[in-house]
């Protein structure tokens, strides 16, 4: 009778222990916010699959946080690159109560997000935007853990004068937010360098077909073309190059061309080995445990890489080393520990200067040989 009594006991402090067990489990929701539709659709698949690693890394390693075991969960959304649908998206982020958000990709969509996440108080990391003009508010919601378009801009056009010795140069941007901000960087920097910007044309980031300004810039004769743009734009406009015979014309391009698929866009077009581009950070050759954490991302997404993802990967970790150093998932409590972010990730050590923008950011220089992107420096 005794020993019974005894097992009922047991067995009833499983279950209340499993009980709490099961309260004690707190649910932290990162939403993930890119373009997963449209041209520009591998840029956010390679975004969310950063997430989605951090995500799962998070998990195994039983984090408590308030006295809480920690569920990590992903909420992905897409803004199609689409500046109206990147607010709806940041809404129905903040509707949803997560706890932090990697995102947004592209310039365009993350400036007007901001301001959505900074009215509902949540923190937001962009691994991508790169336009100076996120951080000017002065947002205690916004992060950039990657070089803006001042160092992209800036340092290309110093290569293109200091190092390639070019004279003349053509400019044509998408006129988005981050196509037309980088381009008038490049410009103004070409210009203080001496180089004549011998032409100046438009198009958009939907169009592809560029034969009539190209046509315009041959005419003018320049060394190089800038593009401020996406790749889903400079590869058919490379592939065009070449059908107008201008296979001597130098091509700078931000980190928006900087990508694996440049070249597949391009559709073997020799233009591709012109190309001269800069992206927000150093290569993944030299980020400290870059190459064990690809051969990880490629293992799990296989041929997905682009270019941001080890930055989305950070942007997740930086959010929840916040919530372990504030001892609270609560955007409201945690949101001040990211300024005061040391953080050691894949891309490198993240500290901030106090407008949220990424303290020592380093840019890399790219080109292209054989078709496959390969590093300067
Ligand atoms: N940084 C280039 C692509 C994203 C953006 O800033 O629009």
């Amino acid at each position: 009778m005794q020993l019974r009594t005894s097992l009922l006991a047991a067995a009833a402090m499983a279950v209340m222990s499993g009980a709490v067990m099961a309260q004690d489990v707190q649910v932290v929701k990162i939403g993930s916010v890119a373009p997963l539709s449209g041209a520009q659709a591998h840029y956010g698949k390679d975004n969310e699959n950063g997430v989605r690693m951090a995500v799962d890394d998070l998990n195994k390693q039983n984090i408590v946080i308030g006295g809480k075991k920690i569920k990590w969960e992903m909420q992905s959304e897409d803004d199609a690159a689409d500046p109206k649908q990147g607010t709806a998206a940041a809404q129905k982020l903040c509707d949803a109560k997560v706890n932090g958000v990697v995102g947004h990709l592209n310039s365009g969509t993350t400036i007007p997000a901001s301001k959505v996440y900074n009215d509902c108080g949540i923190p937001h990391v962009t691994g991508a935007a790169t336009n100076p003009d996120l951080t000017k508010p002065g947002y205690k919601t916004t992060y950039r853990i990657i070089a803006n378009d001042g160092s992209l801009g800036a340092g290309l056009a110093y290569y293109a004068a200091d190092a390639l010795k070019l004279k003349k140069v053509a400019v044509i941007d998408d006129r988005t937010a981050y196509g037309q901000g980088v381009a008038d960087i490049f410009e103004r920097t070409a210009k203080a360098k001496g180089m004549q910007v011998v032409d100046r044309q438009f198009t958009t980031d939907k169009a592809t077909d560029f034969m009539a300004i190209l046509t315009a810039i041959k005419s003018k004769a320049p060394d190089a073309i800038f593009f401020g743009g996406m790749d889903p734009q400079a590869g058919p406009m490379l592939r065009q190059m070449g059908q107008l015979g201008m296979n001597n014309v130098k091509y700078f391009g931000g980190d928006g061309v900087c990508t694996q698929k440049l070249a597949e866009l391009a559709a073997g077009a020799k233009t591709v080995s012109n190309v001269v581009c800069a992206d927000g950070g150093v290569s993944i050759q030299k980020m400290p445990g870059g190459a064990a954490w690809m051969k990880r991302y490629e293992a799990a997404f296989p041929k997905q890489f682009q270019l941001y993802s080890p930055y989305t990967y950070d942007a997740a970790m930086l959010l929840a080393d916040a919530m372990k150093r504030a001892n609270s998932v609560d955007p409201k409590v945690y949101t001040p520990k990211l300024i005061e972010s040391n953080y050691k990730g894949v891309t490198s050590t993240i500290q901030f200067e106090p407008n949220g923008e990424l303290k020592n950011p380093s840019i890399t220089l790219s080109v292209y040989k054989d078709g496959k992107k390969t590093p300067l420096n």
